[in-house]
């Protein structure tokens, strides 16, 4: 029998081999999948444990809150706080950022969550995930504030998601390609499934909310125009389509089996650059996407080199394979902004 390796091992040799990691790093990673495995029970238990339907609160977006999404918020900070290894953390659900509290000693890492992700899947029973990413307090730094956080994606050092799905699975990247680990419930571990996870380059397959059409810019009307028109348009092919309205979801089904998705700016609020959230879901899931020989882009310029402004910056989506990123970008290049 092949031997099972569990995320411990994969972080502990992650560590070892080159180097990967330092340790505080390790530590930290390992504390973010424990509350992941909390998150998934709580999930999993679904009405039966009161976990269903609305908090009666709003996040500083102005998004209802649902217990889940409190509850997976509040399993994380507890989680991290005290490790020694965080500075500070923010979340989709907190409006400021959560600095460790005086009484824990405090490390040198800023981790950034979406604590669930997919919050209107919640209640149908239907995929849901956390998305996390890390980054490195600014060397020299004396006393952790927002602007600390305010770093582009490619400074990440560690991202990832756990969706929790038919299965519990944890993606994984720490720079070094990307691992997918499933939760093996009577061990009560992770345990490495997949290695070296590769997008193909080529796609059959798009994901997009076409409810919002009439709302969207030219170059990406055209892109799903012509995916649209299938064997007889330019593309010489037909497309599928797929929309899970979760993202965690949605890029685990590209990770898996490539494709491209996208959440582009639309004319409903011009104001906002895009739905999603640039720091905690748009910048793990690009670096996990390129990681994994994907490509991301807001259309015009490459996510991950995103300078941002504001810890709840929004920002146009499109990644996936990298020929239809690189092609729906080129559309963009062709239109003036
Ligand atoms: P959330 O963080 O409030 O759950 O919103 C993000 C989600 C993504 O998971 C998903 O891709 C998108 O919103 C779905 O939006 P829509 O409901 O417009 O299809
Ligand atoms: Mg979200």
């Amino acid at each position: 029998m092949t031997q099972k390796i569990s995320l411990t091992r994969y972080l502990v040799e992650q560590q070892r081999v080159d180097g990967h990691i330092p340790s505080q790093l390790r530590l930290l990673l390992e504390v973010v999948a424990r509350s992941c495995k909390s998150i998934s029970q709580a999930v999993n238990k679904g009405a039966l444990g009161g976990v269903l339907g609305s908090a009666g609160s709003e996040n500083v977006q102005g998004e209802v809150q649902k217990k889940l999404d409190i509850i997976a918020n509040e399993v994380l900070i507890e989680a991290n706080e005290w490790g020694g290894h965080l500075a500070a953390m923010a979340s989709e659900e907190m409006d400021g950022i959560y600095v460790v509290p005086n009484r824990y000693p405090q490390g040198e890492y800023l981790l950034l969550f979406d604590p669930l992700d997919g919050s209107s899947n919640i209640d149908v029973n239907v995929s849901i995930g956390t998305i996390f990413s890390v980054l490195k307090m600014p060397e020299d730094d004396r006393g952790v504030d927002e602007g600390d956080f305010l770093q582009p994606g490619s400074k990440q050092v560690a991202a990832g998601y756990c969706v929790y799905g038919p299965q519990t699975t944890l993606v994984l990247t720490v720079g070094d390609g990307v691992a997918m680990f499933t939760l093996d419930r009577e061990q009560g571990s992770f345990v490495l499934t997949r290695e070296n996870v590769q997008i193909p380059a080529d796609t059959k397959e798009f994901a997009i909310n076409m409810s919002n059409m009439r709302h969207w810019d030219a170059p990406v009307r055209r892109y799903i125009d012509e995916c649209l028109q299938g064997k007889e348009g330019p593309r010489g092919k037909d497309f599928n389509m797929r929309w899970i309205a979760s993202m965690v979801a949605d890029v685990h089904r590209i990770l898996t089996r490539g494709g491209i998705f996208m959440y582009p700016w639309d004319k409903r609020e011009p104001g906002k650059p895009g739905k999603l959230r640039l720091m905690y879901e748009a910048n793990p899931m690009s670096w996990l996407i390129e990681q994994a020989g994907g490509a991301a882009t807001n259309g015009r310029q490459r996510i991950l080199d995103i300078q941002p402004t504001q810890l709840h910056e929004r920002v146009s989506v499109i990644l996936g394979s990298r020929n239809e990123v690189e092609r729906v970008t080129s559309y963009h290049a062709q239109t003036p902004a």
